[in-house]
């Protein structure tokens, strides 16, 4: 087979890319290791930064997310003993969108159906071979192996794909932190604790009340890493949300059987260069952030933002700027989030090591949130999305 793009994993970032490079009249071919159940199975991001949102408009994939997302102001930071609003669109006249990654998958396999693009599903051993001039990916489909020749790959295969692996250690440079506790995921069936985001920070660690639809809630404790979801029956974790809430969210909290449960942990990741020859990395394969800020997801639009544009300059006038400075423009947007959900990270969770010295900064930054409209100004700007 032959396509200008082989794009390898089939979550947003390479369906997004596939999509948007489909609509400009170039070729590729997206290669999945899992199932599409699989794939939309998954329980992940769940708020839009507006950049995201229009990017996904512009795809042609924002019909539903308009119709179903639910566009919100603000968040709410709750600390022992203060509540603050951070109050999005009275700060700088910016809005979010909740609407789950998992629909947002859902319509991008819908609409690379309906253009007739090609994804390959529970392709197995993808390999890239050829680099960094002469590219092309082999794989083995339903026990036969196949090669797809392609004048660039796009590594959208998340932390643990091929991709980055492909790269020779020595070109690499990679930056990581990882954070001393895990998040401890329940999705149920019940309305959400508040029209708003809960951001919690207590004393028995960090909590978040987060939403996907009026009926259908989600929340995350922090939890120490040695921690397994087993230990966690439902009604420890409602018990240990309700400590950690503001009172009266706790109080009118709605229960029940959780639909999902899951514990990840937490780490800032970056891989630089973006790019190698012909390959170019997108989204959670070149970096990962913890999931405080909310942008991953965002992330991953923005990588794929920046890549599509690259190529499509490059097939319409021959034109190189922009894939070669593909890396540079990516990463400069990666590092403030990188910095943002850090920096959200460390204030709003406990961690083991902490000195009462830590602990005061950490109430006086949050008073500080709470008493400064320029803080909050910049907590707004970074968490609606800084521009692409
Ligand atoms: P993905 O979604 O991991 O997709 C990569 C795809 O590549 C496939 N793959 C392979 N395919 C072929 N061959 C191989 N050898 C392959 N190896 C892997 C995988 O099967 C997969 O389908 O990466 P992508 O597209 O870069 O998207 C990134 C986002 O998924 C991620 O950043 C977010 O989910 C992070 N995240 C959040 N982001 C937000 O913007 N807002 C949030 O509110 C938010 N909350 C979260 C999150 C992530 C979480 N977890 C579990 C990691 C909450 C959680 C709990
Ligand atoms: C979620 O709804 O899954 C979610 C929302 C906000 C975050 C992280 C996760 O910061």
């Amino acid at each position: 087979m032959r396509a200008q793009i082989c794009i390898i994993g089939g979550g947003p970032a390479g369906l997004l890319l596939s999509q948007i490079l489909h609509r400009a009249g170039i070729s590729c071919i997206v290669l999945e290791r899992h199932s599409r159940d699989y794939v939309l199975a998954r329980i992940r991001a769940g708020v839009l930064e507006w950049g995201s949102v229009e990017e996904l408009e512009r795809a042609g994939v924002g019909s539903r997310m308009r119709a179903e997302g639910i566009p919100h102001d603000g968040v709410l930071l709750a600390a022992r003993n203060r509540a603050i609003r951070i109050d999005f669109k009275d700060l700088i006249g910016r809005q979010v969108m909740v609407y789950g990654q998992t629909e947002v998958t859902h319509d991008l396999y819908d609409a690379r159906d309906a253009m007739g693009g090609t994804v390959i599903t529970e392709a197995e051993g993808v390999t890239l071979q050829g680099l960094p001039d002469t590219p092309y990916v082999t794989y083995v489909k339903d026990g036969t192996e196949h090669r797809i020749d392609c004048d660039y790959i796009a590594g959208c295969d998340g932390f643990h794909g091929p991709s980055r692996k492909a790269i020779p250690e020595a070109l690499l440079k990679t930056y990581e932190k990882i954070y001393p506790f895990g998040w401890l995921g329940v999705l149920s069936e019940t309305p959400p604790a508040a029209e708003e985001l809960i951001y919690a920070s207590h004393d028995r660690g960090f909590a978040l009340c987060s939403m996907r639809n009026p009926h259908l809630s989600r929340y995350y404790i922090q939890v120490p890493l040695d921690h397994k979801v087993d230990q966690w029956s439902d009604e420890a974790f409602w018990a240990e949300l309700k400590r950690r809430i503001p009172h009266d969210a706790a109080e009118t909290l709605v229960t029940g059987p959780s639909i999902e449960k899951s514990i990840a942990p937490l780490r800032s990741f970056v891989a630089e260069p973006m790019r190698w020859g012909r390959l170019f990395l997108a989204g959670d394969a070149a970096h990962i952030v913890p999931p405080t800020g909310a942008k991953g997801l965002n992330l991953a639009v923005s990588d794929v933002h920046y890549l599509s544009r690259a190529l499509i300059a490059h097939y319409r006038d021959g034109s190189e700027e922009l894939l070669d400075r593909y890396s540079e423009t990516a990463l400069a947007r990666v590092w403030k989030a990188i910095r943002f959900s850090w920096w959200m990270t460390t204030l709003l969770h406990r961690f083991p090591d902490q000195s009462d010295f830590d602990l005061h900064i950490q109430a006086y930054e949050i008073e500080y949130l709470g008493d400064s409209r320029a803080a909050r100004t910049a907590l707004a700007e970074n968490y609606t999305g800084l521009p692409f």
